[in-house]
């Protein structure tokens, strides 16, 4: 049964300052979901004997089936921390790395996140992601050390040297913090001083030995500090932001709690004691004071002392030696009102739960952290306010007056009636409709049910008398009867199927955050798009001018704007909902009817001058493609439209159509797809799917020529070949320039490709998103772009002009880029070297003055073309139409005829700048195969805990699948080993699935895509040297892995692929004669 009514719930909303919105972070099964039970029992919504094992949060049939969440989910606690009530969002989040969008979206809504970390597999890869995630997205962590049972029972530690392995993983934890912290002091953070900086496990305090603690001493250390804010930075349990906890068994606590218990005990100071639990101090009992230096003078520090070995006292009794007896004991010593039936039961966990609840009760250590140490919606600081809503490119001082006047209501948490109503959606979550709360069946009250059963019998009584009269007439004939039930009937039936038809239905549900005024059900709001801008957003529209009718799919191209009425809102409260009829600002809550205007972000306002919030700072990138079709043909209009809606409620799904006519569905990995594919079966579509093979993309690059060749021999005859492919074209061009001319023979251009070094193509690849801004902001001015903007952007150009320098091309290659490419923002250059040519470039520049050259300007004419062919070319190289990445186009001249693009001339090939297109195109092509050409393979970086025992199974799984070992450690205070490894994603399919089965279900592969790498492989190799043939053979049948990679994309392309089908055939002949 709840504890607290849905109407205190409703009355907590108004205060902001009693609101914590908070998400849990973890690696994959570091137990977040079971800490989540412990909050949610504690307010009666489920019960305690079931906390920790339903995981009430993971409300998906596969989430309960794998046990892992693949979803977050929301659900609002109600806490009571003396003097004052509070109001806990609680976001749920998933630990796999296939879902970390789903942590995002969950993220941008918080103020707050609890950091979870196992203590026996310590600080992961995701763990270090939820860590920066939560510094980039500036919101405050806690952290939980959770499973410490795990050292007791299984590590069968002593608490000392339990107390080490703790010290050590907050030692690791706090390091990740002081590396984001290093990260940013080129951001231009605010960045404290070194000497201030105290961590967890801080010893450097400036207490001498032997000092005796008092509270004054503790306070002088205190004050040493140089900035009291940079302590907050690190997880230190003397400041109340550690939690120790074991959520299978419902305990938890901080040095406070203990501080309490033990001064009353031991009469000392409560503040002594709490800064003295954690670190270096003992007990002089002879003097009864707290002394520092137990290390040095092997004594026991006081957690282990005071803390620990009580805990580990408890363990012992109940779950090892099962003592009933000492239970007893330990109990009444500690004073905890326990019904003896409790006690009771066999199994000592739950002895164990009953116990460890009444004593460290894990849901009130962690909701008194949460409310004191995470800050509320009114402590929004100015920096997030601008980084939420105002995209990096641009000065927030360039946006229109009323646009930057919201800001105030935004810090305010403003939520009075004229504060303007700003909204952001996170994700849309599609919900069954027959579990929204306006379909559930309405709980009667007595009055209600005695009235219906009075109209009910009313009727009954005037049908019958009707019957009656009809049968007198028509001398005792049956048929109304007969006809008043079937009537009856098909009025039932049709009620059924108009039932199981809506019931079947799914709903999307706006998983979003209220930041300023109060949103109403029934009034009617702008929906504003990503793409929305208020620049021209304010004067494009009047306010009467947005119409009311248009939905997404209506929209016109280049608006971003729509108006819809709220007509639902609700609290998201885990597996249920609740309705609301408003939302004040500062809460999470669930807005309905959004389906047509939202896809799957939006911001939601009353003024058309709010901005739309900055994007999500996505951390996977969707790699996984499969293209998918229905079993029966008829079936492909509901496909489509459950891939539709499965893009819109899933945030990391990409689906498209490609030009073949395939709908392919892009996923973040193996355990998403198969949760896409489900939802697509079961829920959005609800039709039988076949599902290809995964489609992996590659990459096309060229390199310099190899000095080895296939068996490690020095290259002597060719120098400057490659492979078998690059002589080939060296011989038959002999300079590296290639020189097309368009059709008409009108325009000629001179250009060559060279390999980009790797430094700079990693530089580009990790410069994306500032190269969209540059590529969005092309037409922009210069003095619109925000500093943090230009700052990126002059040290991208040093940071190329640096490695170019660095490899020996020419200094002003920088300044001569004329184009990325693929896409205007690939890891491709486009450079210009045509004498007296001075073109427009990437860069921003100050003036937008024209070229006041006449040759210049005549080439300027064409400048879109020729930078559209380049786009082409490197969007589908020539190995397999993939992608190309790492070159550079150095255009060497570009000569035209002063009538080339005389109409005339024209004719017979088309349009001038078609033909340009196709000519720098085809140029770019020829020129890329003079070189050695290369694949790009995806890689994922593959960390995995492993046992001892089977780690060489691991090993003979990644050689066999071509992965390769970076470092394999053994796990301090473990028999595991941390291995990392990269693997090439083509190769990656079921590896989980092999991985579990080796190694008997021990290690659980985490993959992450972590970008390309060049297979040293020429795809068109054949052997040529003796070594070459004595090692493989003349017609050399090892596989090629680069050859079989791109012949499968070619074959899958429809592509010409040059492959011998039939090799033996005479003999296959022979063979079947003989039969
Ligand atoms: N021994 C022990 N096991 C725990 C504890 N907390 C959680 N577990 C177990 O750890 C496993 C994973 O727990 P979950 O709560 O599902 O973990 P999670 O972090 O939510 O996992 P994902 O959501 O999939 O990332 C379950 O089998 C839990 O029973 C703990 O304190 N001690
Ligand atoms: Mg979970």
């Amino acid at each position: 049964m709840r504890l607290v009514t849905f109407e205190k719930l409703v009355d907590l909303q108004k205060s902001p300052d009693k609101i914590r919105n908070i998400c849990i972070l973890a690696h994959v099964d570091h137990g977040k979901t079971t800490l989540a039970d412990s909050l949610v029992a504690s307010n009666g919504i489920i019960s305690q004997r079931l906390a920790g094992k339903l995981r009430y949060m993971d409300s998906r049939k596969d989430e309960q089936e794998r046990g892992i969440t693949m979803k977050s989910s929301s659900i609002a606690l109600y806490h009571h921390r003396d003097p004052d009530d509070f109001l806990v969002n609680l976001i749920d989040s998933p630990g796999h790395v296939d879902f970390s969008t789903e942590v995002t979206t969950a993220v941008r809504l918080c103020d707050g996140a609890v950091v979870v970390v196992d203590v026996v597999e310590g600080v992961c890869a995701q763990t270090i992601v939820a860590l920066r995630h939560a510094w980039e997205e500036d919101i405050k962590p806690i952290l939980v050390l959770n499973k410490l049972d795990r050292i007791i029972l299984e590590l069968k530690f002593t608490p000392l040297d339990a107390y080490i392995h703790l010290t050590q993983i907050l030692e690791r934890v706090n390091a990740v913090m002081a590396e984001l912290l290093v990260t940013d002091i080129g951001k231009g953070f605010n960045i404290p001083s070194r000497k201030s900086r105290s961590r967890g496990t801080s010893t450097s305090t400036s207490i001498s030995e032997d000092t005796i603690i008092t509270e004054h001493n503790i306070k002088d250390w205190s004050t040493g500090l140089d900035d009291v804010d940079d302590s907050q930075l690190y997880f230190a349990p003397e400041h109340g932001n550690v939690v120790f906890a074991c959520a299978l068994d419902g305990w938890g606590f901080r040095i406070s709690d203990f501080a309490k218990i033990f001064s009353k005990k031991l009469g000392f100071n409560e503040t002594v004691l709490n800064a003295t639990l954690w670190g270096n101090y003992y007990i002089n009992t002879k003097l009864k004071r707290i002394m520092k230096g137990a290390q040095e003078k092997a004594k026991k520090p006081l957690f282990v002392q005071l803390v620990l070995e009580n805990i580990w006292a408890m363990y012992e009794a109940v779950a090892v030696r099962k003592d009933k007896e000492m239970v007893l004991k330990i109990v009444n010593n500690l004073n905890l009102q326990i019904h003896p039936r409790e006690l009771k039961p066999t199994d000592p966990k739950l002895v164990l739960y009953a116990i460890m609840i009444k004593w460290l009760p894990l849901s009130t250590a962690l909701l008194d952290t949460i409310c004191e140490k995470l800050p509320s919606p009114l402590e929004l600081t100015d920096k997030k306010v601008e980084r939420l809503m105002f995209s990096h490119a641009r000065k927030f001082a360039a946006l229109p007056k009323r646009s930057q006047e919201l800001k105030e209501f935004f810090l305010n948490c403003n939520s009075s009636d004229d504060a303007p109503v700003i909204i952001f959606v996170s994700k849309m979550v599609a919900v069954e409709s027959k579990s929204l709360p306006e379909n559930r069946p309405k709980i009667l009250s007595y009055e209600e049910i005695a009235a219906r059963r009075e109209q009910a019998k009313q009727r009954l009584a005037e049908k019958n008398a009707k019957q009656l009269e009809e049968r007198s007439e028509s001398n005792g004939d049956t048929s109304p009867n007969y006809c008043l039930t079937s009537e009856n009937k098909d009025d039932n039936d049709n009620n059924v199927v108009n039932e199981t038809i809506s019931e079947d239905a799914d709903v999307f549900i706006a998983f979003a955050r209220v930041y300023s005024g109060t949103v109403k059900k029934g009034c009617k709001l702008y929906i504003l798009g990503p793409r929305y801008d208020p620049v021209d957003g304010g004067t494009k529209f009047k306010d009467a001018e947005v119409d009311p009718k248009h939905t997404l799919k209506d929209l016109p191209l280049g608006q971003h704007v729509t108006v819809s009425e709220i007509k639902s809102l609700y609290q998201l409260m885990g597996r249920e909902l609740e309705m609301l009829q408003e939302v004040p600002a500062g809460n999470i809550c669930g807005i309905g009817g959004l389906d047509d205007h939202i896809l799957k972000t939006a911001t939601i306002s009353s003024t058309l001058s709010c901005p739309s919030f900055t994007d999500l700072n996505l951390i996977s990138v969707p790699i996984l493609r499969v293209a998918i079709e229905p079993v029966r043909t008829s079936d492909m209009a509901r496909l489509v439209n459950g891939m539709k809606l499965l893009n819109q409620a899933d945030p990391c799904v990409q689906t498209l159509v490609q030009e073949s006519g395939e709908h392919v569905l892009v996923t973040a990995g193996e355990v998403h797809l198969q949760r896409c594919i489900d939802d697509l079966r079961e829920r959005f579509a609800k039709v039988e799917v076949t599902v290809s093979k995964p489609i992996v993309p590659f990459r096309e690059t060229i390199i310099d020529p190899p000095k080895m060749d296939m068996v490690n021999e020095l290259v002597e005859n060719h120098p400057s070949s490659g492979g078998h492919d690059a002589k080939k074209y060296s011989q038959e061009h002999e300079s590296e320039l290639i020189v097309q001319a368009t059709s008409n023979k009108k325009c000629t251009i001179k250009l060559r490709a060279k390999p980009l070094p790797n430094r700079v193509t990693e530089l580009l690849e990790n410069s994306i998103n500032l190269i969209t801004v540059l590529k969005e902001s092309e037409n922009t001015k210069i003095d619109i772009l925000s500093e943090s903007i230009l700052k990126d952007i002059v040290d991208l150009k040093e940071n190329l002009r640096g490695e170019f320098q660095k490899e020996g091309w020419d200094e002003e290659t920088v300044n001569q880029i004329w184009s990325f490419g693929p896409k205007r923002c690939g890891p491709n250059l486009l450079i210009n070297k045509v004498p007296g040519y001075n073109c427009r470039g990437v860069w921003p520049r100050t003036t937008t003055s024209e070229n006041s050259n006449q040759y210049s300007a005549t080439l300027d004419a064409f400048y879109s073309n020729f930078v559209n062919g380049f786009q082409l070319a490197t969007l589908a190289g020539p190995l397999c139409e993939e992608p190309m990445s790492g070159v550079a186009f150095i255009v060497e001249d570009w000569l035209m005829d002063s009538e080339a693009t005389d109409d005339s001339m024209n004719h017979p090939f088309g349009p001038f700048s078609g033909q340009l297109m196709s000519c720098v195109r085809d140029a770019c092509r020829k020129s890329f195969q003079t070189q050695a050409q290369r694949l790009k393979v995806a890689m994922y970086s593959c960390s995995i805990q492993v046992n001892g025992e089977v780690l060489g199974k691991l090993y003979a799984v990644l050689g066999k699948r071509c992965g390769r070992i970076l470092h394999g450690d053994l796990q301090e205070g473990s028999a595991n080993f941390e291995v990392t490894a990269l693997l090439p994603v083509i190769e990656s399919f079921d590896f989980a699935n092999e991985v579990r089965q080796q190694t008997s279900g021990l290690a659980l592969p985490q993959l992450v895509f972590c970008g390309w790498e060049v297979l040293e492989i020429d795809p068109f190799w054949q052997p040529t040297t003796e070594e070459e043939y004595l090692h493989f053979g003349e017609k050399a049948d090892t596989e090629n892995r680069a050859r079989k990679y791109m012949n499968a994309v070619r074959k899958r392309k429809g592509l010409r692929v040059e492959e011998k089908t039939v090799e033996f055939a005479e003999k296959q002949r022979t063979l079947t004669r003989n039969k």
